[in-house]
């Protein structure tokens, strides 16, 4: 091995569980802010609301989930309870719920209903179930509450099939004087992993990260392996909040700093393992998480949309889009055109990988089982590894004809870690056959991690150069496509 910084060594050979693997593949799905907010206009109730005000007189998880997986999604998370403790589902721990509407005549259950749409219509479930519950009166005596709260969660997971995650929120709105709940983190992880080992823990959780803000930005760098203290559960909540609808910010002190996985971030925070943190994005269609009329014409519009996604799913993150459902409990239609179109354009986008029958040589190869020529085969087992690298590693890509293309999207074989720290891609600007190659660069980047989108203006090109210029040690690729 090239000699490293030990602690460059250490996050070199860090890798995904295979939960946290299936959780990036799904790489965008929807959030669904729904619940009592959606009948008192607010974006937080406080617990006194009347139950009775719950009432989606046309609820149809289906049409959410039709519309998600037109818009190229490919789960749902639903709010089960938000803030205000009202529970979307009948459960044995409080009457607030939907147990206490009219809707039904109290015998619905909106999980069951959300959970059987995705299904029928072929997306996964999760499940939102927050915290802080200014209704429940336990809220705040330490171990009553834990008890309470895990009995929701054995309710939630155990009722409604397979989920792929449960998302924890690190807000508390209680102000100084109000009531304080130090949660038993370890205790409700250890339920999920009992009854559901294959969901993802979420934000407040060990296995996907909260990107730092709700404004759909993303880093330039946004590493998955990061230092662990990120993951702990006060460090979390400390952040939430602050910087809710603003960027990352260019400081080294916070949460939501910038730099959090380089050789220097991980130098500064040496005391604490490095650890696979992979981030994701979440960030409302519209202006709040619940639905508003007043807000129906902040919608995102489509160009928007794209825009958050290519920055978000192309530069290694997953992507939670809220969408909120109205009191009827459908999307309104201007979110439903918006997500149609969103979904048809990443369609086109992405129509035909034009990479099929190219060529890839390499500089390098670990052995004959980890050739270039793997990156553009299918499949998740077949990668190029550079073997030890200290130096620069060289890729081209020849297409075989001349192809307009507009996007490459590259992939690491995460499955082996993240190894690599800056990469240069060119493209030839020789279109002879014959000749020197005239390299122009197009792209000088840092992370690639499970998915780098990389857009230029549309080009004739026949022939690429991927330069791996700065890499911890050795170098993977799983797969490249060209579109
Ligand atoms: C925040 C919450 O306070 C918001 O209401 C919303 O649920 C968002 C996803 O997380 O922390």
């Amino acid at each position: 091995m090239p000699k490293l910084p030990p602690h460059v060594a250490r996050a070199a050979q860090v890798v995904p569980t295979p939960r946290q693997l299936a959780w990036q593949e799904l790489e965008f799905y929807s959030f669904i802010h729904f619940g009592i907010n959606t009948y008192t206009d607010r974006e937080w109730g406080d617990g006194k609301e009347d139950p009775s005000l719950f009432n989606p007189t046309q609820l149809d998880c289906r049409q959410w989930a039709k519309v998600c997986k037109a818009a190229g999604m490919r789960g749902l998370i639903l709010t089960a309870k938000h803030h205000d403790g009202f529970c979307l589902w009948p459960t044995a721990t409080t009457k607030h719920s939907v147990e206490s509407s009219p809707w039904k005549d109290g015998k619905g259950d909106v999980v069951r209903e959300c959970a059987d749409a995705c299904a029928a219509v072929g997306i996964k479930f999760g499940l939102y179930l927050s915290p802080w519950d200014q209704n429940a009166s336990c809220y705040g005596q330490g171990k009553a509450y834990d008890d309470f709260y895990e009995i929701q969660l054995r309710e939630l997971l155990t009722n409604y099939g397979d989920l792929f995650c449960m998302w924890f929120d690190g807000a508390c709105g209680e102000g100084p004087n109000g009531k304080k709940q130090v949660y038993d983190w370890e205790r409700y992880y250890a339920v999920i992993r009992e009854l559901q080992p294959e969901a993802a823990i979420c934000v407040t959780g060990p296995d996907v990260r909260w990107v730092g803000n709700e404004a759909g930005v993303c880093r330039p760098s946004e590493w998955s392996v990061v230092p662990a203290f990120l993951s702990k559960a006060e460090v979390i909540a400390a952040a939430s909040q602050q910087a809710d609808g603003k960027p990352p910010v260019i400081d080294d002190s916070s949460w939501t700093t910038w730099d959090l996985g380089s050789r220097k971030a991980l130098a500064k925070a040496k005391d604490w393992p490095p650890i696979w943190y992979p981030a994701e994005v979440d960030v409302s269609i519209r202006k709040g998480w619940f639905y508003h009329e007043h807000e129906d014409l902040t919608v995102k519009p489509l160009a928007k949309l794209r825009d958050i996604y290519y920055k978000s799913v192309g530069a290694n993150a997953s992507l939670l889009l809220n969408i909120p459902p109205s009191p009827q409990g459908l999307f309104h239609e201007r979110d439903v055109d918006t997500l149609i179109s969103l979904g048809a354009q990443l369609k086109v986008d992405f129509r035909e990988n034009l990479i099929e029958g190219s060529t890839m040589t390499a500089s390098c190869q670990l052995d004959d089982a980890h050739g270039p020529q793997n990156i553009v085969l299918p499949g998740r087992d077949s990668y190029w590894h550079s073997g030890e690298l200290d130096g620069k590693a060289e890729l081209l890509l020849d297409l075989g004809d001349d192809l307009d293309i507009n996007k490459i999207v590259l992939k690491e074989h995460i499955a082996t870690g993240q190894q690599i720290e800056a990469f240069e891609l060119y493209i030839d600007m020789n279109t002879e056959e014959t000749g020197k190659p005239k390299w122009k660069l197009l792209e000088k980047g840092t992370v690639i991690g499970y998915k780098r989108i990389i857009l230029f203006n549309e080009t004739r090109v026949r022939r690429f150069k991927i330069v791996i210029t700065e890499c911890r040690g050795f170098a993977t690729l799983e797969s490249i496509e060209a579109y």
